[in-house]
């Protein structure tokens, strides 16, 4: 039997699906590994089921020279802490784990997109502090989101998702900014430029993949563009976002508010933006429900399972 580790405790339906097919090693740290874990875990086990947070960057693979482990199934969609070029080098797949977090993390989109517009995370504060004075006509007044423009930043699954959420639940515009046009069943406009699509849109959602490609791709020039009246949502990657240029653009007050599930240092939330109350802050829940991570489990499982048995795995990435 294959010798697998999972690095994180993990729904015990992952767990035990991974026990039928391999002899498993299951941490229960809910920690990231560390380079000499993950060292270790090369040499140890044919195959790593790492979840966000373990990062596997080229200094890991640098001195692997014909590890033992082969595969490195990703727990999650994106897998920008993996260096997967380097993991090829070493003469390990990657794999990750596409489709089965595709709606939770639209949904997420959606919550902040409307607790941001909304005021809701304020509202909440205010009542839990037992300074709610009574209902009033001009109280806490927020962008009604229907019938508005949101401009999607990245139409993959997820931007898609989340365009469809908007287009038939909220009756929205959507605008996006993809390198290549995504036709949507409804009109939905691809635009040629960040500044362009933070201009024209009310919602502004970013949606790419992290790592080297989309590092810091909204900056300064993005919010400097957006409306007075806009609202930022953040639900990919913290470094997609030049997190100072959106402090500074927030604290000038450039548009009116901000959701955020995700941070370029997390768990590391600058306290500049806990002392906003236009920011609604949530800590990366994108994923989190239970029947989503076990999907996620079960694809990570039968991609180990596809490549042991010798085929191609599903969603082999490198
Ligand atoms: C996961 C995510 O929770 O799938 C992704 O890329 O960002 C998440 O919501 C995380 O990656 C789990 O490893």
């Amino acid at each position: 039997m294959k010798r697998v580790l999972l690095t994180r405790p993990l729904p015990d339906r992952v767990v035990e699906a991974a026990r039928t097919h391999f002899e498993v090693e299951l941490r229960d740290d809910p920690a990231p590994l560390k380079l000499g874990q993950m060292r270790g875990a090369l040499a140890l086990y044919d195959g790593v089921l790492p979840t966000l947070g373990d990062m596997f960057s080229a200094e890991v693979f640098a001195d692997a020279e014909n590890p033992r482990c082969k595969i490195l199934a990703n727990f999650g969609v994106g897998y920008n802490h993996i260096d997967a070029a380097a993991a090829r080098g070493a003469g390990i797949s990657v794999t990750n784990t596409p489709g089965a977090v595709t709606d939770a993390t639209a949904d997420i989109a959606m919550t902040l997109i409307l607790m941001s517009a909304r005021r809701a995370g304020e509202g909440e504060r205010m009542v839990r502090a037992g300074k709610w004075p009574g209902w009033n006509p001009t109280q806490m007044l927020g962008l009604h989101v229907s019938g508005k423009t949101v401009g999607i930043i990245g139409m993959g699954r997820i931007g898609q998702a989340i365009a469809q959420r908007c287009h038939y639940g909220f009756g929205m515009d959507v605008i996006y900014y993809n390198r290549s046009p995504k036709p949507m069943e409804f009109p939905a406009r691809q635009v040629e430029s960040l500044e362009a699509l933070a201009a024209q849109a009310d919602i502004v959602v970013v949606a790419v993949p992290g790592g080297a490609e989309t590092h810091h791709i909204v900056g300064s020039s993005v919010f400097e563009a957006m409306k007075p009246s806009g609202h930022f949502v953040n639900i990919a990657r913290g470094d997609v976002v030049n997190e100072a240029a959106l402090i500074a653009a927030l604290q000038a007050g450039a548009f009116a508010g901000a959701g955020l599930d995700v941070y370029e240092k997390e768990p590391i939330v600058p306290e500049a933006l806990k002392a906003m109350e236009n920011v609604t802050l949530l800590p990366h829940l994108g994923t989190a429900a239970l029947e989503v991570r076990e999907a996620m489990g079960l694809m990570a499982v039968e991609n180990l399972r596809a490549f042991f048995a010798g085929e191609i795995p599903p969603n082999l990435v490198n």
